[in-house]
């Protein structure tokens, strides 16, 4: 079949809106249209160059929602007319990591995965006979893909794909960080660096949770009445303060009980671990840094009962816990409405990226 999608030819150039041909889902595959899909930074990481996995030309997107349309043979847990979540983080409940209590990151179809290709090592998109590759097994930026059925979450029908689409990554990463990885318990001091898609997430979880001061850190003041809305209770500027670090401290009493790290920055992932309080103080590495970078800290921090983690999609086994969050935000325990600051055709979807850049949106949302 024929599907409009918007491609990344090469890195560093704006995507472009074409039609590609798409193959019918293999065994174990199923087509998928996507209804709405999300610009997360990571998009714009793999489009900069940065990520060494990157690779063009490509279908980026990852934080879709959308309609099973056909399934290949042997797909037995979805059948035409399903609402899913595609899942870059897929759940195949098999492999030694699914069956290991301590992760969610499924490995069974990792290395084709981060290729670029289907399980079976080939594209289904190509243009003029020529492949083009998968992102993150989803690439949600084109109107129809194709899917692993481990890589889906199945949800309910009444939930609106233009919100819950970003469930597909950023609400399950910010807000799984704190309920599954973390686990922070009420009353518990959180600082947030970075107050955009991801970290506005990690502040409702915490404020879910019951944690008593949270604190979020941001170079851009425009953040702060949005992220007071979501549960920060304390603001922090880097530009206004001398010491970061030392700003934390004196706002927790020594340091805070949890840190979460949500730009990317690898200086500022060492502040986040050194305002964690001495003894059980525990940082958690979000954002995703650049191909080359790498982090540094004194052992004394954590020799000192400091601890450094980090974690992918919230440690979130997709297809068992992104249908219970579909629940929340249909039950109203959380708050997705507020943090889509705008929807876009895919037409205008390098604007999306534009808005990201220019730090004017949380997140903006391809309605197809
Ligand atoms: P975003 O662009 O919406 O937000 C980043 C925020 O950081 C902005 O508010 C910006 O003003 C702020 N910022 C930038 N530099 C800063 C600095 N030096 N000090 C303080 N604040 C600063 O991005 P996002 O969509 O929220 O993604 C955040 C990061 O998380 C990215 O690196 C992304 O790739 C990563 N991410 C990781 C996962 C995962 O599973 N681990 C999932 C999604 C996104
Ligand atoms: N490809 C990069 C790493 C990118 C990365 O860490 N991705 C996160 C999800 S970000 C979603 O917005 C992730 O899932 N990581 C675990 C994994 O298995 O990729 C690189 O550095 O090579
Ligand atoms: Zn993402």
């Amino acid at each position: 079949m024929k599907t409009r999608a918007a491609v990344a030819f090469k890195a560093g150039t704006p995507l472009e809106v074409v039609e590609v041909d798409l193959e019918g889902p293999r065994a174990g595959e199923v087509l998928v249209e996507i209804m709405a899909t999300g610009i997360c930074h990571t998009d714009a990481f793999t489009l900069s160059g940065d990520d060494p996995e990157g690779a063009f030309p490509a279908i980026l997107g990852h934080e879709g929602a959308g309609i099973v349309r056909e399934v290949g043979p042997g797909v037995k847990s979805l059948k035409p007319g399903d609402h899913v979540i595609p899942l870059y983080t897929p759940e195949c409940r098999e492999c030694n990591f699914c069956l290991h209590p301590k992760t969610n990151l499924c490995q069974s179809i990792r290395e084709t995965q981060g290729q670029g290709v289907m399980p079976d090592g080939s594209s289904r998109f190509s243009l003029d006979g020529k492949p083009i590759l998968h992102y993150m097994g989803c690439s949600t930026f084109s109107n129809f893909t194709v899917l692993p059925e481990i890589a889906l979450a199945k949800v309910r029908e009444d939930a609106p794909f233009e919100k819950i689409c970003y469930i597909g990554c950023g609400v399950t990463t910010g807000i799984g960080a704190v309920v599954y990885s973390a686990k922070v318990e009420p009353g518990s001091s959180v600082v947030v660096f970075g107050l955009g898609g991801i970290g506005l997430n990690v502040i409702q979880g915490a404020r879910m949770v019951g944690a008593g001061k949270i604190i979020g850190v941001d170079l851009n003041p425009g953040k702060r009445v949005l992220a007071e809305k979501f549960g920060m209770t304390d603001f922090v500027n880097p530009s206004e303060v001398g010491n970061v670090v030392e700003a934390i401290q004196d706002l927790t009493g020594g340091g805070a009980d949890y840190s979460f790290e949500c730009i990317g920055n690898v200086n500022v992932m060492r502040q986040a671990l050194e305002c964690c309080h001495k003894g059980w103080g525990e940082s958690y590495i979000i954002g995703v840094a650049g191909a080359g970078q790498e982090i540094s800290t004194r052992p004394f921090q954590l020799v000192t009962g400091r601890s450094w983690k980090g974690v992918a999609f919230g440690g979130a086994r997709g297809r068992t816990d992104v249908p219970t969050i579909v629940d929340w935000y249909m039950d109203g325990k959380i708050n997705i409405d507020d943090l889509i600051t705008h929807t876009l055709p895919l037409d205008e979807i390098n604007q999306g990226f534009d808005l990201m850049h220019k730090g004017e949106s949380i997140r903006s949302v391809v309605l197809y």
